[in-house]
């Protein structure tokens, strides 16, 4: 009996292009459990549906076509671009024309897996982690179609979409100590992307602990932490330099959580001297930063750290579920200036409780930590399955609802499209607000800027993808800097 065969497709035509990483890591479990991928990259394709069906003719017949979504929309409250439509229109196709069955997963997806599937009338969903599960589909589709199979069922992860009935298996989070393939790297045009989206990218761990009451990376990545073994991490960024790949921004939801994961990694970086040849940026949790690991970052070749810090406001904080406070935000400030690291600190302003006080207070803050940049997300973008999407939906249709949110709001229940939350007591023209605080100190951005240079937006970002034509690499706030910097 020949190998199941799985189509693996990337759709995703943001721009700069960002490597779809899934799909390296799910190629190569593929490969190790004797199927056999073959990737589909709609990024370089021009017209996409021509190639697809170029692609399926030469090279099937395939059990399943798997899609990665990893962005349902932009979540940015002032353009709110909403990217489902694109998908649901690819999987109606792959059905119509060739009858293929389609899974989608990845991170976009697992943040509300049955709401997305729905939605995108595709068969199936992998919620969570895809290497085994999307294996264990194909053989199982596989089977049945050569008259050996039985039911689809069983699978950890796994939704089965029957015209909108689904049935559902709890996904589970597997640990990633044995999981040395995800070092290969070997079926995604790394370099092609690093060329044109500036960086290359990879993960130390997956899976974050914390309860911020916004945030939906536990529900997408699993709330437990699964650490990957330094050794492979460094066999993977191997894989990547032969690809002339040596900047990357890492993809953990938060580097420094567990901060003895993190150390460890600068260690090998520099024990292997990998960190003279790379160099890397991370997104971090303000708290846990201690001098140590601050040192060792910047020795193992990190230039760059986005720290997710929301507000400078203790009330604020603590209703975000956050755990630090301002002490905590000028120390690990200063650890950064003390030790050369460059950094952003990101704001998420008009959660429960903002003011246009607290606002100010956490402009004027930034303003002293002195971060090379700032960058301000204004509403928080409301997920169904989050603490505060659940408390908002409790409160059901009325007038709380049309007092704090923004965005589809009506027949939009599951908030599936984009909805934000805005704190009733902002007041009018909160925006201009905003940008009167922050007037012409360039360390700020916000998201969907009406200046094109202050717009920190990374997609269809016109000044960043003229940078990287250029020649810059690095994580985009970065280079949004540099240029304005140089201009
Ligand atoms: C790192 C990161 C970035 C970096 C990317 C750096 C890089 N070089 O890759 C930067 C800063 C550039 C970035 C930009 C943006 N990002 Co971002 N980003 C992330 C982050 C933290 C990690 C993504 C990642 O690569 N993970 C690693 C891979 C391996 O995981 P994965 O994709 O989930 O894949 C696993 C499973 O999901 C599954 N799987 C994946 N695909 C498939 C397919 C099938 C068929 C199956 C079965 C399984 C499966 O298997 C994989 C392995 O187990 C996520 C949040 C998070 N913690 O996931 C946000 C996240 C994806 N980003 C998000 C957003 C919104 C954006 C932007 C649109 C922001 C903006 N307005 O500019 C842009 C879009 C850029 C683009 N071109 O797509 C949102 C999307 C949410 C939403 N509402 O849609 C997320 C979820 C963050 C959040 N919670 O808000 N991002």
């Amino acid at each position: 009996m020949p190998a199941p065969r799985v189509l693996l497709i990337n759709d995703n035509n943001l721009e700069p292009p960002v490597a779809p990483l899934a799909l390296d890591y799910l190629g190569a479990a593929l490969e190790e459990e004797g199927v056999e991928p073959v990737l589909a990259d709609l990024v370089w394709a021009g017209d996409g549906y021509r190639f697809l069906a170029e692609l399926i003719d030469k090279n099937g017949p395939f059990c399943l076509a798997a899609l990665t979504v990893r962005n349902i929309d932009d979540s940015s409250s002032q353009t709110r671009k909403f990217y489902l439509p694109r998908v649901r229109e690819l999987v109606a196709w792959l059905g119509e024309e060739f009858g293929l069955p389609v899974v989608l997963g990845g991170c976009g997806f697992s943040i509300m897996p049955r709401e997305v599937l729905v939605f995108c009338g595709a068969g199936y969903g992998i919620w969570g982690d895809g290497e085994e599960a999307l294996a264990e589909l194909a053989r199982q589709l596989h089977a049945g179609q050569t008259g050996a199979g039985r039911e689809v069922s069983g699978i950890p992860g796994l939704l089965a979409n029957a015209d909108g009935r689904v049935r559902f298996y709890p996904p589970r989070y597997v640990s990633l100590a044995q999981k040395e393939l995800l070092s290969r790297r070997g079926l995604v045009d790394n370099h092609r992307y690093f060329v044109q989206g500036g960086q290359g990218s990879a993960e130390t761990k997956r899976g974050c602990d914390r309860t911020c009451t916004y945030c939906a990376d536990p529900l997408g990545r699993g709330d437990v932490q699964r650490l990957r073994p330094p050794q492979h991490l460094l066999w993977e960024l191997q894989s990547l330099l032969a690809q002339g790949v040596h900047c990357l921004h890492l993809c953990d939801a938060e580097f420094n959580l567990p901060p003895e994961h993190a150390a460890e990694f600068c260690r090998s970086l520099i024990e292997s001297g990998l960190s003279r040849e790379l160099s890397w940026y991370a997104y971090c949790s303000p708290v846990p930063f201690t001098a140590e690991l601050a040192g060792l970052m910047k020795r193992a070749g990190c230039v760059g750290i986005n720290f997710g810090v929301d507000s400078a406001n203790e009330a604020i904080l603590s209703a975000l579920g956050r755990d630090h406070d301002r002490r905590a935000l000028q120390r690990t400030a200063e650890l950064c200036h003390l030790n050369g690291i460059p950094f952003m600190a990101d704001l998420l302003l008009g959660g429960p409780g903002e003011t246009r006080e607290t606002i100010a207070e956490s402009i004027s803050f930034m303003k002293e930590l002195d971060p090379l940049a700032v960058g301000i997300s204004l509403g928080i973008r409301l997920y169904k399955y989050t603490p505060l999407g659940r408390k908002i939906r409790g409160e059901g249709p009325g007038k709380n609802w049309r007092q704090s949110l923004q965005g589809e709001v009506e027949g939009n229940e599951d908030f599936l499209r984009p909805v934000y939350y805005f704190s009733p007591s902002l007041g009018e023209n909160i925006h201009e607000f905003i940008l009167e605080l922050t007037g012409d100190d360039r360390r700020f951005f916000s998201l969907g800027d009406p200046r094109e240079e202050r717009d920190y937006g990374y997609t269809e970002n016109r000044v960043l993808m003229e940078a990287i034509a250029e020649g810059h690499r690095g994580a985009y706030w970065h280079i949004l800097k540099k240029i304005q910097e140089s201009g």
